[in-house]
C-alpha cells in the first residue's frame, strides 16, 4: 500500500491549527529549536525484516491478516511507515528469512521507497533444511571444525548478500554458549570463536564493519559465548578496527546501567549501534519506551554527548535500528509507536543543557544535575517531532493516519488474511 503526498498532506491540514499552536509553544522555550529539527529529520531507525510480521513465544503465534509474505511486501511496508514517520528510512535483512533473489530488482523497489539498507544479519541460531551440520551445539564455537566452516561460510554468504543490495556492515548474534555447567571450556569456546570470527573478518569489504551482538542468556541459560560487552569488547578489539560491539537493549541482566556501557564503548571507539526495544524482565523485545522511558532518554543523554565529544554525526556515524517482536498488537503499528518513542528519547537528550551539567559535576551539585536532566525528560517533545515530521512530508498523527486511511484492512484485502510473515 503506497500513500499519496496529497492524502497526508490532506489529513495533517485537519490537524494544522493544533499543531501550530502546540509547536509554537515548546518553540518559544526553547533556544535552538531549528538545529534540533534539522537532526530530527536526518535521524533514521533501520526497520528488521523480521519483524514486519505478528512474533510469538514458545507457546504460540497468533498472526494477524495481511503480513508480508515476501521480501517484496517487507520492503513495501517498510515503505509505508517511512512514508507516515519519515524516520524509517532503512531496512535490515536477515539470511536466509530473507533472501533477495535478484539483487537489483530489490535495490530499485527500496529507492522507489526512499529506503536504504541498513545491516545485514546472519543466523546460527537454527539449522535450515539441507544444512550438513547442525548448529545445536553452537556455531563458530561448535568443537567440530565442519560446523564452524559451515557457520563461517555463512557469514561471508550474507556478506556477499548485503553487497549486492549495498549495506556496509554484518551484525553476528551468537546464540552459542552451555545450558549446563561443565558443558563447555570456556577459554577453548572462546578462543574457536574467535577464530572464526577472525575468518569472517578477512572477508569484510574495505568499506564494511562487522558488529558483535552479546547477550546474557536465552537460548543457553548456564552461559553464553558472547554474554555481555565485556566478552563483545574483547572480541571486537581483538578483531581489529573495523570490529565493534552492538548493543540490543534486552540483553542485559535486570537492573544493568546500560547507560553507561553505552558511554564507555563509545569512549573506546567500539560502539556499533543498537538494537532498541523495552522489557520488563528478560528479552521482552517489547515496543521501544513503553516500560522503562526514562532509561531511554538517559541512553540517548550519553549517545548525545559521548558523539559530540567525538565529532560523530548523529544520523549516520552509529548504527539504529529497532529488534523488537510483537505478541498482540499489529507490528506496523507498533513499530510506529517503537520509532515515536526512539525520536522522543532523542529529542529529549537535545534538549539536555550540557554545559550546566558539566558545570554541576564539577561543583559536585547532584542536585542541580538531576534537576537538569529531568528538566529534559519532562518536556513534552512531541510537537517538535510532528513538526520535523511535517517538514519532511510525513504525518503530522502517524498512527492516527494509518488508522484513518485503514492501512490494515487494504493490505488485507490484497494478501488476504492468512499471510505468515518469516521470521521468529
Ligand atoms: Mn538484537
Amino acid at each position: 500500500m503506497q500513500i499519496k503526498k496529497e492524502t497526508l498532506q490532506e489529513l495533517n491540514q485537519q490537524h494544522l491549527a493544533d499543531h501550530k499552536k502546540q509547536f509554537d509553544f515548546i518553540a518559544l522555550q526553547i533556544p535552538n529549536v531549528e538545529n534540533i529539527l534539522q537532526k530530527l529529520i536526518a535521524f533514521q531507525i533501520a526497520i528488521p525484516s523480521w519483524a514486519l510480521g505478528t512474533g510469538g513465544t514458545r507457546f504460540g503465534r497468533f498472526p494477524g491478516g495481511g503480513e508480508p509474505s515476501s521480501l517484496e511486501e517487507k520492503i513495501e511496508d517498510v515503505g509505508l511507515l517511512h512514508s507516515l514517520n519519515q524516520s524509517s528510512g532503512a531496512i535490515s535483512l536477515h539470511i536466509p528469512w530473507d533472501i533477495p533473489e535478484d539483487a537489483n530488482a530489490i535495490k530499485a523497489l527500496a529507492a522507489r521507497y526512499n529506503l536504504k539498507f541498513d545491516a545485514v544479519n546472519s543466523n546460527t541460531f537454527q539449522d535450515q533444511p539441507g544444512q550438513a551440520f547442525s548448529y545445536k551445539y553452537g556455531s563458530l564455537q561448535h568443537v567440530d571444525a565442519n560446523v564452524r566452516r559451515q557457520a563461517i561460510a555463512h557469514n561471508i554468504e550474507v556478506i556477499k548478500h548485503g553487497e549486492a543490495l549495498g549495506s556496509k556492515a554484518l551484525t553476528v548474534w551468537l546464540s552459542d554458549g552451555s545450558c549446563f555447567p561443565g558443558q563447555l571450556n570456556f577459554r577453548e569456546a572462546f578462543k574457536r570463536t574467535l577464530e572464526s570470527l577472525q575468518e569472517i573478518y578477512k572477508a569484510l569489504p574495505a568499506d564494511w564493519k562487522i558488529f558483535i551482538e552479546y547477550k546474557a542468556f536465552e537460548p543457553n541459560f548456564y552461559s553464553m559465548t558472547v554474554g555481555d560487552w565485556g566478552q563483545s569488547y574483547l572480541f571486537s578489539s581483538k578483531l581489529g578496527s573495523k570490529a565493534y560491539s552492538l548493543v540490543d537493549l534486552g540483553h542485559h541482566l535486570p537492573n544493568a546501567n546500560i547507560e553507561q556501557i553505552v558511554s564507555l564503548l563509545m569512549m573506546e571507539d567500539k560502539l556499533a549501534g543498537f538494537h532498541f526495544n523495552d522489557s520488563k524482565y528478560g528479552d521482552d523485545d517489547l515496543t521501544v519506551g513503553s516500560i522503562k522511558p526514562y532509561q531511554l532518554f538517559l541512553i540517548f543523554k550519553e549517545l548525545v554527548e559521548g558523539m559530540d565529544a567525538k565529532g560523530l554525526d548523529h544520523a549516520t556515524d552509529l548504527a539504529w535500528m529497532i529488534d523488537a517482536s510483537h505478541n498482540v498488537k499489529d507490528p506496523l503499528e507498533d513499530l510506529l509507536q517503537s520509532t515515536e518513542a526512539i525520536m522522543i528519547a532523542y529529542a529529549r537528550a537535545l534538549l539536555v543543557d550540557a554545559t550546566t551539567l558539566q558545570q554541576a559535576q564539577q561543583e559536585n551539585d547532584v542536585v542541580k544535575a538531576q534537576e537538569i536532566l529531568q528538566s529534559a525528560f519532562l518536556t513534552d517533545v512531541r510537537p517538535i517531532i510532528a513538526e520535523a515530521r511535517m517538514l519532511s512530508g510525513g504525518a503530522l498523527r502517524p498512527l492516527e493516519s494509518f488508522r484513518v486511511l485503514n492501512a490494515r484492512g487494504e493490505l488485507i484485502k490484497v494478501r488476504g488474511n492468512k499471510t505468515l510473515a518469516t521470521g521468529l
